[in-house]
Order: C-alpha cells, then structure tokens, then sequence
C-alpha cells in the first residue's frame, strides 16, 4: 500500500481541489494523469533539447533525432514488435485507424467484400471503416453482444467468412470494460483469410501488451490515456503489410527524392510520418512507457481489480443503482445507471464533489442504441486511484440517490402549461443575472439553477409526443410553441434531465413572452457569459439545451417570416 500511495505521489494532478474539495479522478478511460517524470522531460525538452528531427546539420537536431529514435524503440519493446520500422507514430488512436482504412483498405477493398466490426467500438473504430465502405462499395457487418456486454462469440465465427478482409475490433470496450479474447479471434480471422486490426486505445494502459503473441496485423494507441502528453499516438503494422501499402499523407520527411518528373517515397516507418512530427510528445511517451515498467504491472493491475471490486460492492447496495454490462472479463471500468436520475444530473453532482467521472455516449452509440440507453455514467479507475476514493465515490452517490426522484412543480396540461410558467412573467432575464452573479460559487449557482427548473412546469406523459421531442446529444427535451394575439410567441419545455430543465428556465426568463425579432437577436451566449455558466454549461455544448434553443430560434424565424 505504501507503495502505492508512492506512486500516486508522482502524479501532481491528482493533488488538487476542484469545486472546493479533493480532486477524485475518475475518468481515466477519457484520458490518464501524467507523472512527474513525463512532464519533466516534456520540458526538459523544450527548454535545452528542441530542434527538428531527421534534418538539421548541427548537434542539437542530431541530439533531438536520436532521442527521438530512440523513444520508438522503447515502444517496439513496450508491445513486443519486432522492428522499429513497425512503429509508426500517429497523433493517436484515431488517427491510426483512418491511415489504415485509407491506405491499407482503400486500395484493397472491392464491392462485395467485408469489414467486420462489433457493437463495442468506440466511433473512432467505425467511422472510419464506415468512409471506406462507401468509397470502395465494401460492406460493413457488425458483431453482435449479449445481454452481459461480452462479445457474442459463435456470432463472430458466424459472421466470418471467405468475403471478410478486415476484422477491426476494439481490445477493451471504452464503454463497458469488456476485455476481448483477441487471440483467438485473430487466429479465426487468420483462417478466414481476414487481417486483424485491434484497437488498444483501453488496453495498452491495463494490459501488458505483446504484438506478436497477439498475431494481429495492426494494434493502435494513444498516449495520453497510457501517462503521456495528449497529440502522440502509435501504430503498430506488420512490416510486410506497411512496405505494401501507399503513404496516405505527404509532404516533407515521408520522401526520398522529390521531382516535378516524380518522387519516390522515404523507407519505413517515415514513409507514414509526413510532415514535422510530435517529437517532446514521442519523448514523453516513452518515458511513460520507462515509468510503467520501472513499477510492478501486475500489482497494478491487482489494485486495479480491487478498486473495481470494492467500486461494484458498495455501489450494488444503492437503491436505483443499475450496473450496464457485465462482461466475463472486464478492465476496471464502470458504467451504471441510477434510477430515476438522469446521467448528465448524476455527473454534476458528482462534479459539484470533485468527482470526476464521464456521463454520456462515450462515442459508443451504437452500443448505447444496442442496450437501450441514451448513455450510461462511468467511472474509471487507474492504479493511482484509492480504495478511500471509491468510498467517497459511493458515498456521494448513496447521497444522490437518496435525495430521492425529482418532484417539480405541478404537471399541467395544455394551455395551462403555457400560462402557468413564471418565466418571461415574473422572473426575466435581468431577475436572473442578479440572482445569479449575488452567487459566489459555481456549487450556489448551480443550487439556484436547481430551484428555477423546478419552476418550470412539467409535461405529463402523454405531452411528451414524438413530434415536440428534440433530441440533444445526451439528453431529450419536449417543445411547445404558442402565439398570443399580439404576436408574442410562449414556450413550454420540459427535458429529462434535470440540469437541462434549469438551464431551459434560464433561457425562458429571456425569451419567453418576446415579439420573434426580439428572440432571434438575442445573444444566449451572451447571457450565459455573464451568468458566468459558459465554462460548465455552456449551450453550445452538445447538450438537450442546444437544440432546445434552435427549435426556439427557427420558431421565431417562421413567425417573423409569417408575419
Ligand atoms: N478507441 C477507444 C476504445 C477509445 O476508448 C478511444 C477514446 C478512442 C478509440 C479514441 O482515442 P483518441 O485518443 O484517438 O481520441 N476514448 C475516450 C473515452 O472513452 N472517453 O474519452 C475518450
């Protein structure tokens, strides 16, 4: 233990407040704090070691390219490659996969054959594949999961065959923690005639990664989930499959010999790095990398489960507390639901503890559309976090779920909800600004704009219809549109989740009641700037509000046109 909280010393984030209270970092699977030793020599570099690599005719850039030289093959031995011309540095997972599906599959595919993908991928494992399909006339089938998030393995057997000439398939799921048995399926694969891209985005962090032992044709990552800075990422390919394939960005490094007669292309691995590349990043990541192995990985790692186990223990016994997914083998990530609470709610009220945890999607629809949910919440917990930590964490949300399902003001119906909304009556947007910049603390604002949504009269059941839905990113909201004689026009809104009924009574204080012209010149950023909310809720953040405001907007612009 002692070691631990050792470790967890070197990481300068974590000793932080935030919203007043001890930073509890909980969204590692987003990305992972940075140690000392990482940023030290980020800035080391940048203080007594820059230059461009690869180029110049003086000491500094020889210094520079040796390092950096020498930082990728620190990740061939970190993933057991067998050349450095294998590794091939990218900004990050993301883009690894689209340099394969344009490079390597583009070329390749043809109408009629396959890219076999799951229902875990992240969207960076699908949208890319989904471009190529369409560019070479190729089909996309995807894997299916069970009930418990793991793969659906006789299905993957199923869906292979003598069509498929990629299978891309995620190591571990960013959603639900489900760890793949990559192995195997690269071997199933392998028969079918398929190559194997695996995204080891979740992996790399957890898993003691080995390429070869693997079989796989490609494995990607990032390294800002894996300690190092963010913009520095790896591709792992193949040699034979790499020297195949064509560069797919160009410009400098990536040349031998350039003519306007024609040029031939530079060797491996530069072939695939155009361009000045991310040199204090590639330093950073392999000193990451010598940070990992200098520690006990399986002590991590068994840390790492107990965090999980106590996470799951506690949590199960809160009421409404519904864990999604429980895959055979999981990482230690945890997605759940809290009954009654919508997930965008849960994760403020974390927030507002300094509970850092993710709320949403997480880039996963698919998988979200699969398991029924709008999102899920998760948290995800690295070996810097603490068993102390995962008791306040569920401590804080034995507390949420005890403050018990929201009650609001009294449901209405028909004209009743229009009439019955104090916003654009007795509460304006000049209320709000003086009830909302007397606050001090982002914790009392929020308190605040609690109260004001609960002002906000609430749709019944059957007001919700699917043709006043608005769907935002994260959370959906209802929409009625009234016109009064004068040409006023009167919203009623309503939205599942709590947070985004406050913020909708914000913009009802300001808008409702006002002649259309009124309501499309005025500026929501604006107001929210000077409510001081842009940093934590701002409206053009992908949220229900965002399209609330739109619909409220095109409304006005229809009447004004109309008028
Ligand atoms: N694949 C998986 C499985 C991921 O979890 C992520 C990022 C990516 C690909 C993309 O990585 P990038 O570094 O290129 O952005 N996942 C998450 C997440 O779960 N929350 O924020 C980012």
């Amino acid at each position: 233990m002692d070691q631990l909280a050792a470790i967890r010393k070197q990481f300068p984030a974590l000793h932080q407040k935030v919203n007043n209270q001890p930073l509890v970092y909980l969204d590692n699977a987003a990305t992972s704090q940075k140690p000392e030793a990482v940023i030290r020599v980020v800035e080391k570099f940048y203080r007594t070691q820059n230059a461009n690599v690869h180029r110049g005719a003086h000491q500094l850039s020889e210094q520079a390219t040796s390092a950096f030289e020498a930082a990728r093959s620190t990740v061939r031995s970190f993933i057991n490659a067998d050349s450095d011309e294998e590794i091939i540095w990218t900004r990050g997972t993301t883009e690894g996969i689209n340099l394969i599906a344009q490079s390597y599959a583009r070329p390749l595919l043809k109408s009629g054959d396959e890219i076999l993908l799951t229902e875990l991928e992240h969207h960076a494992n699908i949208v890319p594949w989904q471009i190529v399909a369409e560019q070479t006339g190729a089909t996309i089938r995807v894997v299916p999961i069970t009930d418990n998030g793991d793969l659906d393995l006789p299905k993957f057997s199923t869906l292979l065959s003598s069509k498929t000439r990629i299978v891309s398939l995620t190591h571990i799921s960013n959603a639900l923690g489900t760890i793949n048995p990559v192995a195997g399926l690269v071997r199933q694969a392998h028969e079918a005639g398929a190559i194997v891209v695996i995204d080891g985005a979740q992996a790399a962090p957890h898993l003691e990664i080995d390429v070869q032992r693997l079989g796989c044709d490609f494995y990607l990552f990032s390294g800002h989930k894996l300690f190092a800075p963010t913009g520095i990422g790896v591709l792992y390919g193949r040699k034979a499959l790499l020297e195949a394939m064509p560069p797919w960005q160009s410009g400098g490094e990536m040349i031998k010999r350039v003519s306007f007669n024609g040029t031939t292309y530079n060797d491996l691995p530069f072939k695939f790095e155009a361009g000045t590349p991310n040199i204090s990043g590639a330093l950073g990541l392999a000193e990451a990398i010598r940070f990992l192995n200098s520690l006990d990985r399986k002590a991590l790692a068994r840390h790492e489960r107990a965090l999980m186990s106590r996470a799951i223990e506690l949590c199960s016994a809160i009421p409404g507390f519904t864990r999604i997914g429980r895959p055979t083998a999981g990482a230690s990530i945890l997605s759940f639901q809290l009954n009654s609470h919508h997930q965008q709610d849960v994760g403020l009220m974390l927030d507002q503890q300094g509970i850092a945890v993710r709320t949403g999607h997480h880039c996963a629809m698919p998988l979200m559309e699969r398991l029924g949910l709008p999102g899920t919440i998760r948290a995800s917990f690295c070996f810097y976090n603490t068993l102390d930590e995962v008791e306040l964490f569920a401590s804080a949300l034995q507390q949420i779920a005890a403050g018990g399902t929201f009650s609001s003001s009294e449901v209405v119906s028909d004209q009743a909800i229009f009439d019955s909304s104090p916003f654009g009556r007795e509460i304006d947007d000049q209320e709000i600004l003086t009830r909302l910049t007397a606050m001090g603390s982002w914790n009392d604002r929020y308190r605040e704009i609690m109260l004001l949504g609960k002002k906000l009269p609430a749709f019944t059941a059957a007001m919700k219809t699917e043709q006043d839905r608005i769907s935002g990113c994260e959370s959906d909201a209802w929409l009625k549109i009234s016109r009064d004689p004068q040409g006023a026009l009167w919203f009623a809104a309503d939205s599942d989740a709590r947070v985004i009924r406050g913020l909708i009574a914000l913009v009802m204080a300001a808008l409702n009641g006002q002649q259309p012209e009124k309501i499309l010149a005025y500026n929501v950023d604006h107001y929210f700037d000077q409510l001081q909310l842009t940093r934590h809720l701002s409206p053009s953040r992908g949220n229900g509000l965002k399209a609330i405001i739109e619909a409220v907007k095109n409304a006005a612009r229809e009447s004004a046109n109309n008028s």
